[in-house]
């Protein structure tokens, strides 16, 4: 009987034993009645005697001992250690026995698969685990998930302890920061509308909580960060009314101990044309919609020269047709407070709003200047602004002259032979110029905002005391599109996707296998579709598509048709097929799909020129923020600073995408390699988690689960391959003393010490009757069940003291 005692006596050197056990713990001079088993009861007797059986296997389980006659009977006893006792028991009854992770499934094929996420679904179970990956189906309308109540159980938690979570990516992020004392970075993907940006905004928000921000108005701040930038980067689309139209790498600063103490965003590759055109069905960035709104509100439209009747041209389209569709708008009213708070609580000042609100304006206005033709004998093709009240109003609002914004918009100056000419613009010419500015405004004017945001969250020095601190970052990018016309933006915005799967499958694959050959175990290897052939076809230089885009845009004579040309006469790849001989159209197959592209506008898109005379015009101005705007180059870091820092942080065991040669030309498409390499950069150094959003149907519509739409996702993703290698490779490496310091008890006593080896190793996972493990030069190889079986036991093993020390206690008392 005094077993009991050996048992309980001597606390379990293990750091997460729940937290009662401290109560538990019997005496280490046990009373009298405890020494003398004659004394016992036959119930008590009967349970220690099951309790505590040698053998693993013949152990009774925790819950079947809860029906034990004994514990009845303590049931009955009326005392605060009881009460206690009781509140233990009723926490192991509650435990959930499922494990909601595909990886476990006994049939793993697509069937079974989307057949367990729509069964999870139909419960308001959205989110599905495959091994250490969360799988968050959009349910498309709002489940009480997310209360504070759901916030606190994630804390902390193991994850078993409760149903899949996106609190429990935030929570198992935010331990391993600090546990490994690293960097960590939660990577979000899916096609658009399925429910990324959503999934970044409740990590930040938990991430808050669990960063236990002392200081409110910072916790404040970094929750508004996400509603402010987006209004100004995201737009309705047919696909989502929130479109995220920039990516987002937002990074939540801590000190070593975990603490919160601020935010850093990086924006990637706005989509600036929508500023001055919106594709049939959608809309202009949030912004524009909001002032409108507002400022009609606060009769502050005639300030700000906003027309009170006729939309601005870049807001009218099939939404929009009259002003009042917009003005009107209470929701849009309710978010330009949303937002003007937002700005407020950042720590932006008035002034700085004014001046914002002022550019916005001024960027309406510029599209309203109108064009016409001069016909003269003299001059041919030149053109003469139609409507000088738009011109005076763009001026007035960016203080600059309008004479000489005239001047800029509709001539150019040319330098021939060392003499300076001016040339008049066609009108065609004079529109583009003026659309330019349009969008070159708004793209500095969002840097802006981001550079701002950055400086007003910096991390305090004095907070976060001398060390560096640590970070999580979350990537949040515009997802994957395919239009009925997809342009240029969407063949960005989709390369950006690949290089996310691409890392996707470098993480879970690949150097998974690589450290198979390291530890010297013979892994099966998982076939995946490897997306590195397409990614070649994008990036090689001199001969990918994107730098031929690059070579192209710079001859002046090239036309689009020349540019689909040249690509179907360098590109010599699978991926690339072109449909007509004729057109402009082409086609690519990602790794989600074919989509066809139009090459209409790409050298014009690529070229992203603004003309020297308008930059120099506006940094003449006297408003200080559009000063600003004029000054600062596009870019934020430079060219060298990204490409050091991408070679300087490739991991040394695994190969990521290699970036041939030091960037050549100044297009767009090479700030999409810049961007691409900065962003890959900074994730490379942390160590990811993976959230996949899933989209269950087209139409956006609650309790409708499209088993082929998600099927569709479930392959493209690899989703079905990540499951498979979760469950036939080695998903857990663990170095053998901390696999025998976590799991010994399965096989020794609380007090033994065995000695760190391969022999002891063995042992635990014989006596736990696994097989298929495989023992590499430093670490055990775990297959995904493994861990779970494993974990299962040594919890029943650790609750199994508890109890018992706790009916010893619960009976002496
Ligand atoms: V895009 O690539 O930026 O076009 P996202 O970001 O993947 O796309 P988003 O997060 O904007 O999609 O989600 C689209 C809509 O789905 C949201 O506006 C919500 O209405 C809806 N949604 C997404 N996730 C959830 C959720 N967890 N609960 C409720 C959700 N609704
Ligand atoms: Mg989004």
């Amino acid at each position: 009987g005094i077993t009991a005692i050996e048992l309980g006596d001597g606390d379990p050197p293990l750091a997460d034993l729940h937290p009662m056990r401290a109560l538990f713990k019997i005496p280490r001079n046990p009373p009298p009645t405890l020494q003398q088993p004659e004394l016992w009861s036959p119930e008590f007797n009967d349970f220690i005697n099951k309790c505590l059986t040698k053998d693993y296997e013949k152990r009774p389980t925790v819950s079947s001992l809860l029906q034990h006659d004994f514990i009845k009977q303590i049931e009955g006893k009326e005392n605060v250690l009881q009460r206690q006792l009781m509140e233990f028991i009723d926490y192991l009854k509650s435990r959930p026995e499922e494990v909601d992770d595909l990886a476990t499934l006994e049939v793993l094929d697509e069937n079974t698969v989307t057949e367990q996420l729509q069964k999870g679904y139909a419960k308001d179970q959205i989110y599905t685990y495959v091994g250490d990956i969360l799988i968050a189906v959009n349910p498309f309308r709002n489940i009480d998930i997310y209360s504070s109540q759901y916030s606190r159980l994630y804390i902390g938690a193991k994850r078993t302890a409760n149903p899949p979570h996106i609190f429990a990516v935030a929570d198992i992020g935010y331990q391993s920061m600090v546990t490994y004392n690293s960097d960590q970075c939660i990577v979000i993907s899916g096609e658009s509308g399925a429910g990324k940006t959503q999934s970044a905004h409740l990590l930040v928000q938990q991430l808050t909580v669990l960063g236990k921000a002392n200081n409110r108005t910072l916790q404040e701040k970094i929750l508004q960060v996400n509603n402010l930038v987006e209004a100004f980067g995201n737009a309705g689309t047919i696909i989502n009314d929130n479109s995220s139209r920039f990516g987002k790498y937002l990074e939540m600063k801590f000190t070593c101990g975990g603490t919160v103490v601020g935010a850093q965003i990086s924006e990637y590759l706005l989509e600036k044309s929508r500023v001055v055109h919106q594709a049939v069905g959608e809309k202009n960035f949030h912004i524009f919609y909001y002032i409108y709104a507002g400022l009609a509100e606060k009769k502050k439209l005639a300030h700000y020269k906003l027309p009170e009747y006729r939309p601005p041209r870049y807001l009218q389209n099939d939404h929009f047709r009259i002003v009042q569709d917009f003005m009107n708008n209470s929701f849009y009213k309710s978010q330009f407070e949303l937002i003007e708070q937002c700005f407020k609580v950042i720590g932006f000042t008035l002034e700085e709003l004014g001046s914002v609100y002022s550019v916005l304006a001024a960027i309406l206005n510029v599209g309203n200047i109108e064009f016409s033709a001069v016909v003269s004998e003299h001059t041919i093709d030149k053109s003469n602004i139609s409507n000088p009240v738009a011109l005076e109003n763009c001026a007035s609002l960016l203080c600059i002259q309008a004479d000489e914004l005239q001047e800029a918009l509709t001539s150019h100056c040319v330098v021939t032979r060392g003499e300076t000419i001016i040339r008049p613009n066609t009108v065609e010419k004079a529109t583009d110029v003026r659309d330019a500015m349009a969008k070159a405004l708004y793209g500095r004017l969002f840097s802006w905002i981001v550079n701002r945001i950055n400086t007003l969250l910096k991390p305090d020095k004095h907070l976060s005391g001398n060390d560096d601190g640590l970070n999580i970052g979350i990537l949040d990018i515009f997802g994957f599109e395919n239009f009925k016309k997809n342009s240029f933006e969407q063949l960005c915005i989709n390369i950006a996707n690949e290089q996310i799967q691409f890392y996707f499958n470098q993480h879970v694959f690949a150097w998974e296998q690589n450290e198979y050959l390291y530890e010297g175990v013979d892994a099966r290897v998982i076939e995946y579709e490897d997306n590195r052939p397409l990614l070649d076809m994008f990036l090689q230089k001199p001969m990918g598509l994107l730098s031929l885009l690059d070579e192209e845009s710079r001859f002046p004579q090239a036309t689009d048709q020349t540019l689909v040309e040249k690509f179907e006469d360098n590109l010599k790849s699978k991926y690339f097929w072109r449909p007509k001989r004729v057109d402009l159209t082409f086609g690519i197959y990602h790794y989600a799909g074919k989509v066809l592209y139009n090459a209409s506008g790409f050298l014009a898109k690529n070229r992203d020129t603004l003309p020297a005379d308008i930059v120099l015009l506006l940094r003449s101005s006297e408003n200080n923020l559009t000063r600003q705007l004029a000054t600062h180059p596009l870019t934020k870091t430079g060219i060298a600073t990204v490409v050091i820092l991408f070679f300087s942080s490739l991991p040394t065991h695994g190969a990521l995408y290699k970036f041939y040669k030091y960037p050549g030309g100044r297009y767009l498409v090479t700030f999409l390699q810049y961007s691409l390499m900065d962003l890959l950069s900074k994730m490379v150094v942390g160590q990811p988690h993976f959230v996949r959003c899933i989209k269950p149907n087209n139409d956006r519509q609650a309790n409708k689960f499209d088993k082929e739409k998600v099927l569709v996702q479930l392959r493209y993703t690899g989703i079905l391959e990540t499951a498979r290698i979760r469950r036939q490779g080695y998903s857990h490496r663990i170095l053998f003393a901390n696999f025998i310091k976590r799991y010994y008890l399965i096989c020794y006593k609380t007090n033994d010490d065995p000695p760190v080896s391969p022999e002891t190793c063995a042992a635990i996972l014989e006596k736990a009757h696994l097989d298929n493990w495989v023992l590499g030069k430093t670490k055990v190889f775990l297959k995904y069940y493994h861990v779970e079986q494993l974990n299962l036991m040594r919890k029943e093993t650790v609750d199994m003291i508890i109890l018992i020390q706790a009916c010893v206690r619960g009976w002496l008392g």
